[in-house]
């Protein structure tokens, strides 16, 4: 079995992506069922627990107060409301509950909401994951006594092309949330959006931040951007259709990420819902073996549970079981 490596360089990852696609594609297939059933993907579900008004820039999310995306900004929503909403997610299959918030960073004031939250989904045997922005390291150790399993954190992008997509935190506040995170011995969900007009040089590098950290994160979300419009980014992409990533581009990422960082989950995220089954298929021969279900991601449509039952029976994939995706990783410490 391939040993789960922090020192990889950028030249290894580089010539990871150069690699003929069938030779990559087989070589990532390999790594995937040395420590996984190839069969089995694991499904979370999103919800946004506070939608829109957030004071932060990134260039490519509609809940920016500086996108004009037609997303209405709430309030926290309440507690029971998250909880009916995790047990509509539990009876239809998926054994993570992911809540988002658009914030920057959760107040004190929210704490109290947020903790029940975690308790409560956890209590009806679910896993629970949270993205909140970034957190002080008081804050990661209450998500961690509240029983929160995964914090997500995306560091999106190459550290050289951060400050094009985000000017209002650097790539090194990310990191220094991240380093909270695994401190309070929560696990790390951390990964990023390939399709910004980025190079495949910004995809090494990605993959490269995320797969050097000193444990790799136990999931790394692969998002292809979901172009907005009203928002920087897909006001960029949708005005100019050849800077859009291609598959088989999208499939070399995913599979040079489960190559990297052989023990993690790699969750094809963002974007389904525009790709054909042909190549989430691919994606899943690569080594995906995670997704969200629902129609909904945040604020933008997902491909739903009927679709992808559909997809599911035609390429004869299974729901991985909660207790698996644990033991996989107990096994993998
Ligand atoms: N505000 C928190 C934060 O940024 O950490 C949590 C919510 S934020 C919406 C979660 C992640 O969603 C971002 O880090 C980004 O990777 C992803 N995302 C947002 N908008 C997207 C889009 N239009 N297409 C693809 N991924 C997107
Ligand atoms: C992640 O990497 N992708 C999810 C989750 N983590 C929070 C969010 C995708 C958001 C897509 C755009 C939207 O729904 O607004
Ligand atoms: Fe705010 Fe998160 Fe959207 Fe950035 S990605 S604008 S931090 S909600």
């Amino acid at each position: 079995m391939s040993e789960a490596r922090s020192d990889w360089t950028r030249e290894e990852i580089a010539a990871l992506f150069d690699l003929p696609f069938t030779e990559l594609v087989f070589r990532a297939a390999e790594v995937h069922r040395a420590r996984f059933a190839a069969d089995e993907v694991q499904l979370s579900t999103l919800l946004s627990i506070k939608t829109g008004g957030c004071v932060e820039d990134c260039g490519y999310c509609a809940q920016s107060v500086k996108a004009d995306a037609g997303v209405t900004a709430t309030k926290l929503m309440d507690v029971q409301a998250v909880l009916q909403s995790a047990a509509q997610a539990r009876d239809h299959g998926s054994t993570r509950f992911c809540m988002g918030a658009a914030w920057r960073n959760p107040k004190a004031r929210d704490m109290p909401a947020i903790v029940a939250m975690v308790e409560g989904v956890r209590a009806m045997g679910m896993e629970t994951c949270m993205t909140l922005g970034m957190l002080e390291p008081a804050q990661a150790r209450q998500l961690a006594d509240a029983g929160l399993d995964y914090y997500n954190h995306n560091i999106d992008t190459s550290p050289e092309r951060y400050a094009d997509i985000i000017t209002t935190r650097t790539m090194a506040d990310r990191l220094e949330t991240l380093a909270y995170v695994r401190e309070a011995g929560i696990n790390v969900c951390s990964g990023g959006i390939v399709g910004m007009g980025e190079t495949r040089a910004d995809r090494v590098g990605f993959i490269h931040t995320l797969a050097t950290l000193p444990q790799h994160p136990e999931s790394v979300p692969v998002n292809a951007l979901v172009p907005i419009r009203g928002t920087v980014l897909g006001d960029m992409l949708a005005d100019t259709p050849l800077a859009q990533i291609d598959d088989i581009e999208f499939v070399r990422t995913v599979a040079a990420a489960r190559i990297c960082m052989p023990a993690s989950m790699v969750r094809l995220s963002a974007g389904r819902e525009s790709m054909s089954e042909a190549a989430q298929a691919l994606c899943f021969m690569a080594g995906a073996n995670s997704i969200f279900t629902g129609d909904r991601l945040l604020t933008a449509p997902n491909a739903g549970d009927d679709r992808d039952a559909a997809m599911f029976a035609r390429l004869g994939l299974r729901a991985m079981a909660a207790s698996a995706t644990h033991a996989e990783f107990e096994a993998a410490e």
